[in-house]
Protein backbone atom coordinates (compact mmCIF):
# COMPACT_ATOMS: atom_id res chain seq x y z
CA UNK A 1 0.00 0.00 0.00
CA UNK A 2 1.73 2.99 -1.39
CA UNK A 3 -0.42 5.28 -2.98
CA UNK A 4 -0.38 8.27 -1.70
CA UNK A 5 3.30 8.58 -0.09
CA UNK A 6 5.07 6.73 -2.96
CA UNK A 7 8.53 7.95 -2.10
CA UNK A 8 8.32 7.00 2.21
CA UNK A 9 9.41 3.66 2.97
CA UNK A 10 8.22 1.96 6.12
CA UNK A 11 9.84 3.43 8.99
CA UNK A 12 12.00 1.40 10.99
CA UNK A 13 14.18 1.29 14.34
CA UNK A 14 17.82 1.86 13.06
CA UNK A 15 19.12 3.58 17.07
CA UNK A 16 20.56 7.04 18.12
CA UNK A 17 23.53 6.09 15.97
CA UNK A 18 21.74 6.30 12.48
CA UNK A 19 21.77 9.71 10.46
CA UNK A 20 18.99 7.94 8.36
CA UNK A 21 16.30 10.62 8.72
CA UNK A 22 13.43 8.32 8.00
CA UNK A 23 14.30 6.05 10.48
CA UNK A 24 13.36 5.93 14.30
CA UNK A 25 16.51 6.42 16.60
CA UNK A 26 15.05 5.60 20.16
CA UNK A 27 11.13 4.40 19.12
CA UNK A 28 11.52 0.55 19.22
CA UNK A 29 7.88 -0.49 18.73
CA UNK A 30 8.41 -3.97 20.46
CA UNK A 31 11.22 -2.82 22.48
CA UNK A 32 10.17 -3.76 26.55
CA UNK A 33 10.72 -0.46 29.04
CA UNK A 34 9.28 -0.51 32.41
CA UNK A 35 7.04 -3.58 32.21
CA UNK A 36 5.47 -2.54 28.66
CA UNK A 37 6.60 -2.62 25.22
CA UNK A 38 7.05 0.86 23.87
CA UNK A 39 4.23 0.85 21.59
CA UNK A 40 2.18 0.09 24.90
CA UNK A 41 3.58 2.37 27.04
CA UNK A 42 2.87 4.95 24.50
CA UNK A 43 -0.31 4.27 22.32
CA UNK A 44 0.58 6.79 19.55
CA UNK A 45 -2.16 8.43 17.98
CA UNK A 46 -2.08 10.54 14.51
CA UNK A 47 -4.52 13.42 14.61
CA UNK A 48 -6.76 13.54 11.42
CA UNK A 49 -7.24 17.30 11.11
CA UNK A 50 -3.41 18.54 10.96
CA UNK A 51 -2.06 15.20 9.18
CA UNK A 52 -4.65 15.16 6.64
CA UNK A 53 -6.67 18.53 6.30
CA UNK A 54 -4.44 21.40 7.90
CA UNK A 55 -2.75 22.70 4.86
CA UNK A 56 -0.79 25.73 5.98
CA UNK A 57 -3.27 28.11 5.98
CA UNK A 58 -2.71 30.98 8.51
CA UNK A 59 -4.42 34.85 9.68
CA UNK A 60 -1.96 36.04 6.46
CA UNK A 61 -2.24 33.67 3.59
CA UNK A 62 -3.52 30.47 1.94
CA UNK A 63 -2.19 26.91 2.23
CA UNK A 64 1.46 26.10 1.40
CA UNK A 65 0.30 22.48 0.91
CA UNK A 66 -1.24 19.95 -0.80
CA UNK A 67 -3.62 17.82 0.64
CA UNK A 68 -5.61 16.91 -1.52
CA UNK A 69 -4.17 13.63 -2.31
CA UNK A 70 -4.88 14.10 -5.63
CA UNK A 71 -8.97 13.80 -5.54
CA UNK A 72 -11.88 16.76 -6.46
CA UNK A 73 -15.05 15.90 -5.19
CA UNK A 74 -16.03 15.44 -1.41
CA UNK A 75 -16.84 11.99 -1.59
CA UNK A 76 -13.16 11.08 -3.05
CA UNK A 77 -11.80 13.54 -1.37
CA UNK A 78 -13.17 11.77 1.88
CA UNK A 79 -11.91 7.93 0.88
CA UNK A 80 -8.30 9.67 -0.36
CA UNK A 81 -7.57 11.12 2.71
CA UNK A 82 -8.68 7.82 4.94
CA UNK A 83 -6.57 6.34 2.55
CA UNK A 84 -3.74 8.57 2.33
CA UNK A 85 -4.21 8.05 6.82
CA UNK A 86 -3.51 4.53 6.93
CA UNK A 87 -0.96 4.62 4.63
CA UNK A 88 0.89 6.94 7.01
CA UNK A 89 -0.10 5.35 9.98
CA UNK A 90 1.48 1.81 8.49
CA UNK A 91 4.63 3.24 7.57
CA UNK A 92 4.97 5.12 10.98
CA UNK A 93 3.86 2.16 12.95
CA UNK A 94 0.94 4.00 14.31
CA UNK A 95 -1.99 2.22 15.81
CA UNK A 96 -4.44 5.15 16.96
CA UNK A 97 -5.94 7.81 15.31
CA UNK A 98 -8.50 10.61 16.46
CA UNK A 99 -11.10 12.89 14.36
CA UNK A 100 -13.30 15.44 14.28
CA UNK A 101 -16.70 14.58 12.89
CA UNK A 102 -15.78 17.38 10.00
CA UNK A 103 -12.47 15.79 9.05
CA UNK A 104 -13.24 12.84 7.68
CA UNK A 105 -16.29 14.23 5.59
CA UNK A 106 -16.87 18.12 5.28
CA UNK A 107 -20.22 19.49 5.93
CA UNK A 108 -22.89 19.81 3.35
CA UNK A 109 -26.10 22.05 3.10
CA UNK A 110 -27.91 20.19 5.54
CA UNK A 111 -28.02 17.97 8.23
CA UNK A 112 -29.74 15.10 6.82
CA UNK A 113 -26.98 15.60 3.67
CA UNK A 114 -24.06 15.96 6.52
CA UNK A 115 -25.36 12.60 8.11
CA UNK A 116 -25.39 11.22 4.69
CA UNK A 117 -21.57 11.91 4.10
CA UNK A 118 -20.51 10.44 7.55
CA UNK A 119 -22.64 6.97 6.61
CA UNK A 120 -20.65 7.04 3.31
CA UNK A 121 -17.03 7.36 4.71
CA UNK A 122 -17.49 5.34 8.21
CA UNK A 123 -17.92 1.63 6.48
CA UNK A 124 -14.89 2.80 4.67
CA UNK A 125 -12.62 3.48 7.71
CA UNK A 126 -13.90 0.59 9.86
CA UNK A 127 -12.91 -1.64 6.78
CA UNK A 128 -9.66 0.28 6.84
CA UNK A 129 -9.33 -0.34 10.48
CA UNK A 130 -9.85 -3.90 9.91
CA UNK A 131 -7.64 -4.67 7.09
CA UNK A 132 -4.78 -2.87 8.86
CA UNK A 133 -4.76 -3.55 12.70
CA UNK A 134 -5.78 0.29 13.58
CA UNK A 135 -8.09 1.75 16.15
CA UNK A 136 -10.36 5.10 16.77
CA UNK A 137 -8.56 6.54 20.27
CA UNK A 138 -11.26 9.06 20.31
CA UNK A 139 -13.54 10.79 18.10
CA UNK A 140 -15.17 14.31 18.42
CA UNK A 141 -17.41 16.36 17.30
CA UNK A 142 -16.37 20.14 15.52
CA UNK A 143 -18.59 22.86 17.60
CA UNK A 144 -16.31 25.66 16.82
CA UNK A 145 -15.60 26.00 13.02
CA UNK A 146 -19.21 26.71 11.23
CA UNK A 147 -20.43 30.63 12.11
CA UNK A 148 -23.38 29.06 13.64
CA UNK A 149 -21.18 28.11 16.70
CA UNK A 150 -20.45 31.92 17.27
CA UNK A 151 -21.19 32.29 20.29
CA UNK A 152 -20.52 28.76 21.99
CA UNK A 153 -22.32 25.67 21.12
CA UNK A 154 -23.18 24.00 24.37
CA UNK A 155 -23.44 27.63 25.64
CA UNK A 156 -25.00 29.67 23.06
CA UNK A 157 -27.58 31.69 23.88
CA UNK A 158 -29.91 30.50 21.01
CA UNK A 159 -31.52 27.12 21.66
CA UNK A 160 -31.41 26.27 18.10
CA UNK A 161 -28.11 26.30 18.01
CA UNK A 162 -27.59 24.51 21.27
CA UNK A 163 -29.63 21.67 19.39
CA UNK A 164 -27.92 21.60 16.58
CA UNK A 165 -24.70 21.19 18.38
CA UNK A 166 -26.81 18.32 19.88
CA UNK A 167 -27.68 16.68 16.95
CA UNK A 168 -24.20 16.80 15.91
CA UNK A 169 -22.54 15.37 19.41
CA UNK A 170 -25.35 12.53 18.98
CA UNK A 171 -24.31 11.70 15.77
CA UNK A 172 -20.45 12.07 17.04
CA UNK A 173 -20.94 9.87 19.39
CA UNK A 174 -22.89 6.96 17.69
CA UNK A 175 -19.78 6.68 14.69
CA UNK A 176 -16.94 6.83 17.48
CA UNK A 177 -19.07 3.56 19.05
CA UNK A 178 -19.39 1.69 15.53
CA UNK A 179 -15.83 2.40 15.01
CA UNK A 180 -14.72 0.98 18.34
CA UNK A 181 -13.40 4.69 19.53
CA UNK A 182 -12.04 3.88 23.34
CA UNK A 183 -12.69 7.80 23.92
CA UNK A 184 -14.78 10.91 23.37
CA UNK A 185 -14.07 14.70 23.83
CA UNK A 186 -15.28 17.99 24.49
CA UNK A 187 -12.84 20.74 23.77
CA UNK A 188 -14.68 23.72 24.48
CA UNK A 189 -13.37 25.67 21.21
CA UNK A 190 -16.37 28.42 21.93
CA UNK A 191 -17.30 27.32 25.08
CA UNK A 192 -16.42 30.92 26.78
CA UNK A 193 -17.05 34.63 26.21
CA UNK A 194 -15.69 37.80 25.79
CA UNK A 195 -17.71 40.15 27.69
CA UNK A 196 -19.68 40.00 30.87
CA UNK A 197 -22.41 42.88 29.15
CA UNK A 198 -23.63 39.72 27.34
CA UNK A 199 -23.46 36.59 29.21
CA UNK A 200 -25.06 35.07 31.67
CA UNK A 201 -22.37 32.77 33.13
CA UNK A 202 -24.42 30.91 34.93
CA UNK A 203 -26.93 29.75 32.45
CA UNK A 204 -24.35 28.79 30.16
CA UNK A 205 -22.53 26.86 32.52
CA UNK A 206 -25.46 24.58 33.48
CA UNK A 207 -26.70 24.51 29.91
CA UNK A 208 -23.38 22.90 28.93
CA UNK A 209 -23.13 20.86 31.66
CA UNK A 210 -26.70 19.39 30.66
CA UNK A 211 -25.27 18.98 27.58
CA UNK A 212 -22.51 16.72 28.70
CA UNK A 213 -24.46 14.79 31.20
CA UNK A 214 -27.14 14.03 27.93
CA UNK A 215 -24.00 13.27 26.12
CA UNK A 216 -23.05 10.74 28.48
CA UNK A 217 -26.08 9.11 29.16
CA UNK A 218 -26.50 8.37 25.18
CA UNK A 219 -23.11 7.43 24.94
CA UNK A 220 -23.76 4.63 27.65
CA UNK A 221 -27.08 3.59 26.56
CA UNK A 222 -25.97 2.99 22.41
CA UNK A 223 -22.89 0.73 24.45
CA UNK A 224 -20.45 3.37 24.80
CA UNK A 225 -18.02 1.82 27.58
CA UNK A 226 -14.55 3.89 27.18
CA UNK A 227 -14.20 7.27 28.41
CA UNK A 228 -15.20 10.90 28.18
CA UNK A 229 -13.08 13.40 28.10
CA UNK A 230 -12.67 17.32 28.61
CA UNK A 231 -9.84 18.84 26.98
CA UNK A 232 -8.98 22.08 28.86
CA UNK A 233 -7.53 25.28 27.37
CA UNK A 234 -7.50 28.68 28.74
CA UNK A 235 -7.95 30.75 25.59
CA UNK A 236 -7.84 31.19 22.09
CA UNK A 237 -10.19 31.56 20.33
CA UNK A 238 -12.66 32.90 23.39
CA UNK A 239 -10.70 35.45 25.69
CA UNK A 240 -12.05 33.06 28.88
CA UNK A 241 -12.52 29.60 27.95
CA UNK A 242 -14.83 28.05 30.70
CA UNK A 243 -12.54 24.75 31.11
CA UNK A 244 -8.90 27.21 31.68
CA UNK A 245 -7.45 24.35 33.13
CA UNK A 246 -7.16 21.31 34.61
CA UNK A 247 -8.14 22.33 38.09
CA UNK A 248 -10.80 24.65 36.30
CA UNK A 249 -12.26 21.62 34.72
CA UNK A 250 -12.28 19.32 37.70
CA UNK A 251 -14.16 21.52 39.54
CA UNK A 252 -16.75 22.01 37.10
CA UNK A 253 -17.35 18.06 36.44
CA UNK A 254 -17.38 17.72 40.37
CA UNK A 255 -20.29 20.97 40.70
CA UNK A 256 -22.09 18.35 37.97
CA UNK A 257 -21.52 14.80 39.36
CA UNK A 258 -19.76 13.85 36.01
CA UNK A 259 -16.75 13.16 37.55
CA UNK A 260 -16.37 9.24 37.09
CA UNK A 261 -17.78 9.60 33.70
CA UNK A 262 -15.27 12.08 32.22
CA UNK A 263 -11.72 12.31 31.98
CA UNK A 264 -9.25 15.09 30.80
CA UNK A 265 -7.53 15.00 27.53
CA UNK A 266 -4.54 16.99 28.35
CA UNK A 267 -2.69 18.75 25.95
CA UNK A 268 0.91 20.16 26.62
CA UNK A 269 0.52 23.58 24.51
CA UNK A 270 -2.74 24.60 26.34
CA UNK A 271 -0.76 24.01 29.85
CA UNK A 272 1.39 26.21 28.48
CA UNK A 273 -0.99 28.62 27.77
CA UNK A 274 -2.60 28.56 31.12
CA UNK A 275 0.88 29.39 32.69
CA UNK A 276 1.43 25.70 33.65
CA UNK A 277 3.95 23.39 33.00
CA UNK A 278 2.31 20.02 31.12
CA UNK A 279 3.50 17.85 33.96
CA UNK A 280 1.89 20.21 36.27
CA UNK A 281 -1.53 19.67 34.18
CA UNK A 282 -1.01 16.07 34.40
CA UNK A 283 -0.47 15.63 37.93
CA UNK A 284 -3.58 17.98 38.53
CA UNK A 285 -5.66 15.10 36.32
CA UNK A 286 -3.47 11.93 38.23
CA UNK A 287 -4.27 12.92 41.59
CA UNK A 288 -7.81 13.34 40.98
CA UNK A 289 -8.29 10.22 39.08
CA UNK A 290 -8.94 11.73 35.99
CA UNK A 291 -5.67 11.41 33.96
CA UNK A 292 -7.36 9.94 30.57
CA UNK A 293 -5.58 11.20 27.50
CA UNK A 294 -2.69 13.13 26.02
CA UNK A 295 -2.90 15.63 23.27
CA UNK A 296 0.89 15.56 22.67
CA UNK A 297 2.76 18.70 20.95
CA UNK A 298 4.83 21.50 22.55
CA UNK A 299 4.27 25.38 22.32
CA UNK A 300 6.38 28.51 21.42
CA UNK A 301 7.25 30.02 25.25
CA UNK A 302 7.49 33.35 23.66
CA UNK A 303 3.95 32.73 21.40
CA UNK A 304 0.73 33.44 23.32
CA UNK A 305 -1.47 31.23 20.99
CA UNK A 306 -1.43 27.32 20.68
CA UNK A 307 1.09 27.17 17.80
CA UNK A 308 0.26 22.82 17.84
CA UNK A 309 4.18 22.13 17.24
CA UNK A 310 5.62 18.13 17.13
CA UNK A 311 7.20 17.71 20.59
CA UNK A 312 10.85 17.59 20.16
CA UNK A 313 11.75 19.26 23.86
CA UNK A 314 13.31 16.10 25.67
CA UNK A 315 13.00 17.79 29.21
CA UNK A 316 9.30 18.20 28.43
CA UNK A 317 8.74 14.70 27.12
CA UNK A 318 10.44 12.89 29.99
CA UNK A 319 8.79 14.92 32.99
CA UNK A 320 5.30 14.01 31.15
CA UNK A 321 6.34 10.39 30.98
CA UNK A 322 7.36 10.28 34.27
CA UNK A 323 3.91 11.61 35.51
CA UNK A 324 2.48 8.80 33.10
CA UNK A 325 4.51 6.10 34.59
CA UNK A 326 3.39 7.35 37.70
CA UNK A 327 -0.16 7.53 37.07
CA UNK A 328 -0.18 3.93 35.62
CA UNK A 329 0.22 4.96 32.47
CA UNK A 330 -2.54 4.58 29.45
CA UNK A 331 -5.88 2.62 29.87
CA UNK A 332 -8.00 3.73 27.03
CA UNK A 333 -5.73 7.09 26.49
CA UNK A 334 -2.51 7.33 24.65
CA UNK A 335 -0.75 10.08 22.90
CA UNK A 336 -1.85 11.71 20.12
CA UNK A 337 0.25 13.97 18.03
CA UNK A 338 -2.14 17.07 18.10
CA UNK A 339 0.26 18.84 16.21
CA UNK A 340 1.09 20.37 12.08
CA UNK A 341 4.30 20.63 10.76
CA UNK A 342 5.04 24.38 10.31
CA UNK A 343 4.05 26.38 7.60
CA UNK A 344 7.25 26.29 5.23
CA UNK A 345 7.45 22.15 6.05
CA UNK A 346 5.34 21.89 3.20
CA UNK A 347 6.57 18.63 1.61
CA UNK A 348 4.83 15.59 1.98
CA UNK A 349 7.85 14.05 3.43
CA UNK A 350 8.06 16.69 6.35
CA UNK A 351 5.02 15.04 7.63
CA UNK A 352 6.83 12.04 8.21
CA UNK A 353 9.99 14.00 9.74
CA UNK A 354 8.10 15.48 11.94
CA UNK A 355 6.15 12.35 13.46
CA UNK A 356 9.28 10.73 13.64
CA UNK A 357 10.91 13.85 15.62
CA UNK A 358 7.63 13.64 18.05
CA UNK A 359 7.70 9.38 18.60
CA UNK A 360 11.54 9.80 18.99
CA UNK A 361 10.95 12.38 21.51
CA UNK A 362 8.64 10.85 23.60
CA UNK A 363 9.99 7.59 22.99
CA UNK A 364 13.50 9.35 24.38
CA UNK A 365 11.81 10.54 27.55
CA UNK A 366 9.85 7.01 28.24
CA UNK A 367 13.89 5.85 28.25
CA UNK A 368 15.00 8.52 30.68
CA UNK A 369 12.01 8.43 32.54
CA UNK A 370 11.71 4.76 32.90
CA UNK A 371 15.44 5.27 33.87
CA UNK A 372 15.05 7.95 36.52
CA UNK A 373 12.19 5.64 38.19
CA UNK A 374 14.41 2.49 38.47
CA UNK A 375 17.04 4.78 39.70
CA UNK A 376 14.96 6.12 42.56
CA UNK A 377 17.25 8.72 43.88
CA UNK A 378 13.85 10.83 43.49
CA UNK A 379 11.14 8.52 44.99
CA UNK A 380 13.19 8.09 47.57
CA UNK A 381 14.24 12.05 48.18
CA UNK A 382 10.59 12.51 48.15
CA UNK A 383 9.29 10.16 51.00
CA UNK A 384 12.35 11.75 53.23
CA UNK A 385 11.12 14.88 52.71
CA UNK A 386 7.36 14.03 54.05
CA UNK A 387 9.32 11.18 56.72
CA UNK A 388 8.11 13.16 59.31
CA UNK A 389 4.38 12.86 58.53
CA UNK A 390 5.04 8.84 58.93
CA UNK A 391 5.23 9.29 62.84
CA UNK A 392 1.98 8.68 64.86
CA UNK A 393 1.21 12.20 64.80
CA UNK A 394 1.37 12.49 61.46
CA UNK A 395 -0.99 9.46 60.43
CA UNK A 396 -3.36 11.16 62.95
CA UNK A 397 -3.92 14.22 60.56
CA UNK A 398 -4.39 11.80 58.17
CA UNK A 399 -7.20 9.25 60.00
CA UNK A 400 -9.23 12.69 60.72
CA UNK A 401 -8.01 11.87 64.78
CA UNK A 402 -6.15 15.03 65.36
CA UNK A 403 -7.60 18.39 66.50
CA UNK A 404 -5.92 22.31 66.80
CA UNK A 405 -5.18 20.92 70.27
CA UNK A 406 -3.47 17.71 69.66
CA UNK A 407 -1.28 19.88 67.29
CA UNK A 408 -0.74 22.93 69.69
CA UNK A 409 -0.11 20.54 72.38
CA UNK A 410 2.54 19.83 70.40
CA UNK A 411 3.97 22.34 69.14
CA UNK A 412 4.09 23.98 72.92
CA UNK A 413 6.03 20.75 73.41
CA UNK A 414 8.61 21.44 70.95
CA UNK A 415 11.87 23.50 70.22
CA UNK A 416 11.17 26.20 67.29
CA UNK A 417 10.94 24.46 63.76
CA UNK A 418 13.57 24.10 61.83
CA UNK A 419 12.60 24.12 57.87
CA UNK A 420 14.51 21.79 55.46
CA UNK A 421 16.40 22.84 52.32
CA UNK A 422 14.44 22.53 49.14
CA UNK A 423 17.81 21.86 47.16
CA UNK A 424 16.01 22.33 44.20
CA UNK A 425 19.12 23.11 42.11
CA UNK A 426 20.95 19.73 43.59
CA UNK A 427 17.84 18.08 42.37
CA UNK A 428 18.03 20.05 38.88
CA UNK A 429 21.77 18.65 38.98
CA UNK A 430 20.80 15.18 39.97
CA UNK A 431 17.96 14.78 36.72
CA UNK A 432 20.97 16.04 34.34
CA UNK A 433 23.33 13.23 35.55
CA UNK A 434 20.18 10.92 35.55
CA UNK A 435 19.32 11.60 31.82
CA UNK A 436 22.74 12.14 30.76
CA UNK A 437 25.23 10.45 32.60
C1 LIG B 1 -7.54 22.93 19.87
C2 LIG B 1 -7.72 21.59 20.39
C3 LIG B 1 -8.40 20.61 19.45
C4 LIG B 1 -8.88 19.42 20.23
C5 LIG B 1 -9.94 18.62 19.56
O1 LIG B 1 -6.78 23.72 20.38
O2 LIG B 1 -6.49 21.10 20.82
O3 LIG B 1 -7.55 20.24 18.42
O4 LIG B 1 -7.83 18.57 20.55
O5 LIG B 1 -11.06 19.37 19.28
NI1 LIG C 1 -6.05 19.16 21.37
NI1 LIG D 1 -4.76 22.71 20.93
Amino acid sequence: MSQYFPQIPVIRYEGPASREPLSFKYYNAGETIHGKTMAEQLRFAMSYWHTLCAAGTDMFGGDTSDKSFGSGDAASLARAKAGAGFELMNKLGIEYYCFHDRDIATEGETLAETSRRLDEIVPVLAELQQEHGKKLLWGTANLFANKRYMNGAGTSPRLDVYAYAAAQIKKAIEITVELGGRGYVFWGGREGYETLLNTDMKKELDHLAALMTMSRDYGRKIGFTGDFYVEPKPKEPMKHQYDFDAATTLNFLRAYDLLGDFKLNIEANHATLAGHTFEHELRVAAINGAFGSVDANQGDLLLGWDTDQFPTNVYDTTLAMLEILRAGGFTNGGLNFDAKTRRPSNRPEDIFLAYIAGMDAFALGLRLAARIEEDGFLTENLKQRYASFDSELGRSIMDGTATLESLAAYAESRPEPVADSGAQEYLEATLNQLMFG
